[in-house]
């Protein structure tokens, strides 16, 4: 097969072992990141080396970065941002040095992704991470004490008024600014390094709390990819971060940025929409979920595609418990699904 199939990894701490990642059919590579390093500090070289050797004793390549975190200076675009880029510089010359040859990074202002439960049970007795609107609505961070689950717990609750308010006043155009800044000085440092750097989509793909979000949609992901033109500055194609807006139709979207090879990873999962904007997270197959991924792989397939791709996101099944999202064995019945169907469509 073209593409190569990878598997995120937590790190030591990953209730997931490396053994078991290897045991999955047709699994190639590691993605995976320095986890014990703030934000805006340099990864040691022994870090790298020893994710490296690990996944080597287990016949697996590490060369995914998942993520090389942007500081929020970065995006605050504060007098400190230049000496974070440097930082930001280096750890893509260091993750390069050790084999890495594609870093996921996202530009989301404060928090990641969001959803308002991690563990909603189908009816299967399943569970999956879910965003429904009815839970979000009336809810402000300015005034209330919220901890939605997946925020960074690292921050106190003061501290995230003040970065709120600061994002608010900076605005969409502010923050395309200091991306612009920031794209600018890593994307050289990324080709010099034979590094591909994958911005992952802000997920949901739309404003939460007036924060600005603008790694959102097709315009965006344009603005975005013209800001340097070099297969250096890609896409993370997430079809489920995306797709969870009805305003993106993420088969064309695949179409559009393969056809430009200007997608170095793709993360595939599906997800179930509903009316009002609300959705699930659901099993990988197509008939689960709102998203055609069996129309999106053959898109991908047709058309060469021999990027990294991950099976994003599994539910909770077979009683397992560990990192929503994250345990083995959702994710594993997906990438044998989506190995499943590269193998059809590449053979036609
Ligand atoms: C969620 C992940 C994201 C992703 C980052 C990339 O499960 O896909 O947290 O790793 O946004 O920087």
């Amino acid at each position: 097969m073209n593409m190569k199939m990878s598997f995120r990894w937590y790190g030591e701490d990953d209730p997931v072992s490396l053994k078991y990642i290897s045991q999955i059919p047709g699994m190639r590579s590691v993605v995976s990141a320095v986890y014990d390093v703030a934000p805006g500090k340099v990864w040691s070289e022994e870090s790298l080396e020893r994710i490296k050797m690990s996944c080597e004793n287990n016949g697996l390549i590490f060369d995914v970065i998942e993520s090389i975190p942007v500081h929020e200076d970065i995006k605050l675009g504060k007098e400190t941002a230049d000496r974070l880029i440097d930082v930001y510089c280096e750890n893509i010359r260091r993750c390069a040095k050790y084999g890495v040859k594609c870093v996921t990074y996202n530009f989301m202002p404060v928090f990641d992704w969001t959803r308002t439960q991690l563990d909603k049970e189908a009816n299967d007795g399943s569970t999956s991470l879910v965003m429904y609107m009815e839970q979000l609505k009336g809810l402000n961070p300015l005034t209330d004490d919220i901890d939605l689950p997946g925020w960074d717990a690292s921050y106190s609750k003061e501290e995230i008024r003040g970065l709120i308010s600061a994002y608010s006043a900076l605005g969409e155009e502010g923050l395309w600014k200091n991306l612009e800044k920031f794209l600018k000085k890593v994307i050289p440092v990324a080709e010099e390094c034979d590094v591909r750097m994958a911005i992952h989509p802000d997920d949901p793909p739309y404003p939460i709390f007036s924060i600005p979000r603008i790694i959102t949609c097709e315009k965006n992901l344009d603005r975005m990819l013209s800001i340097v033109d070099s297969p250096a500055n890609s896409l993370c194609l997430c079809t489920g971060s995306l797709g969870c807006a009805s305003f993106n139709d993420i088969p064309r979207l695949v179409e559009k940025y393969v056809k430009k090879d200007r997608i170095a990873f793709m993360h595939i999962r599906n997800v179930k929409n509903f009316e009002d904007g609300s959705f699930e997270e659901t099993a990988h197959l197509s008939s689960c979920g709102s998203l055609d991924v069996a129309e999106i792989v053959k898109i991908l397939a047709q058309n060469g595609y021999d990027g990294y791709v991950r099976p994003d996101h599994g539910r909770m099944i077979w009683g397992e418990s560990g990192k929503p999202g994250y345990g083995l064995y959702d994710r594993a019945l997906g990438a044998a699904y989506i190995n499943g169907l590269f193998e059809a469509y590449e053979k036609g």
